[in-house]
């Protein structure tokens, strides 16, 4: 059994309720049904913590919440929504002391999310996927105890593209990062072009425009479409994407 399964395990058994944490760009995908289905066949409380809202419209994350209960959205970065997720908690534990355990995949913002609730750096976060080793608890306050965990993927056969979108396999180390760009802006056109200012009628034009833009433009003039994907990757992972659209609407 991989080792993080083992830890899954003991959260499992130890925590009284479980809060997955979920990438509010892809609340669906960052879902893992394998660890959902572990918890709900222990008797355990689940609650879907949704991270990263800063990097999304806000009335997207409400849509989806109307499916997803119980449900919190938050911003580790921006410290929102901390407040209402530590009332939540204790609307679970009747008020009483509990202890919650923190999952979901590699990178998602698990360590961040302790920090931000702890009100302390105790987690140590990293933009680098499968940065925590092993368990941690982080008290909150007198009645919350968190256990923090290295991410988890799940034993199906699932395709880098979706790792590499979660951030769980990083820019820098993605097999096929062409494939993984050329998908990314298939998925995103609209906001892509926009972002970067781009035009183009295929994916293939738009990555060699931002080739152009990135100023990646390998031997013989061509563009450097290796580095130019694993950039807009990165950009991606960073939640510069974001940053660069707040910006220029602003
Ligand atoms: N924009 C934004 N970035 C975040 C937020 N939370 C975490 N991040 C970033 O996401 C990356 C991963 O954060 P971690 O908290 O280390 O993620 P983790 O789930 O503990 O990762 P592993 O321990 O590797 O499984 C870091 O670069 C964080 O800065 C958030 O609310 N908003
Ligand atoms: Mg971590």
């Amino acid at each position: 059994m991989a080792q993080f399964w083992r830890h899954v395990n003991i959260v499992l058994t130890k925590a009284d309720l479980i809060i997955e944490v979920l990438d509010a760009r892809m609340i669906e995908e960052s879902r893992n049904k394998e660890i959902e289905y572990k918890i709900i066949e222990r008797g355990k409380k689940i609650l879907y913590v949704i991270t990263k809202c800063d990097l999304v419209n806000l009335a997207q994350i409400k849509q989806a919440q109307k499916t997803l209960k119980p449900s919190v959205f938050i911003s580790s970065t921006e410290k929102l929504g901390t407040t209402i997720l530590k009332k939540k908690i204790m609307e679970i534990s009747h008020g009483e002391k509990i202890t919650v355990g923190v999952v979901g995949y590699p990178n998602v913002g698990k360590s961040s999310l302790i920090n931000a609730l702890s009100g302390r750096s105790s987690a140590r976060t990293s933009s680098e996927s499968g940065f925590t080793k092993g368990m941690q608890n982080v008290r909150v306050n007198n009645k919350i105890l968190l256990i923090d965990t290295p991410g988890v993927f799940t034993t199906e056969d699932e395709t880098e593209y979706k790792y590499v979108k979660l951030g769980s396999i990083d820019y820098a180390k993605v097999k096929d990062p062409e494939t993984a760009a050329l998908q990314l802006i298939q998925e995103k056109t609209d906001e892509i072009k926009k972002i970067y200012k781009v035009t183009g009628d295929d994916e293939e034009e738009i990555l060699n425009q931002l080739a152009i833009l990135f100023n990646k433009i390998g031997k013989g003039n061509k563009p450097d479409l290796d580095a130019t994907s694993r950039l807009l990757l990165r950009e991606w992972q960073t939640g510069k994407m974001k940053k660069a659209y707040g910006n220029k609407e602003k």
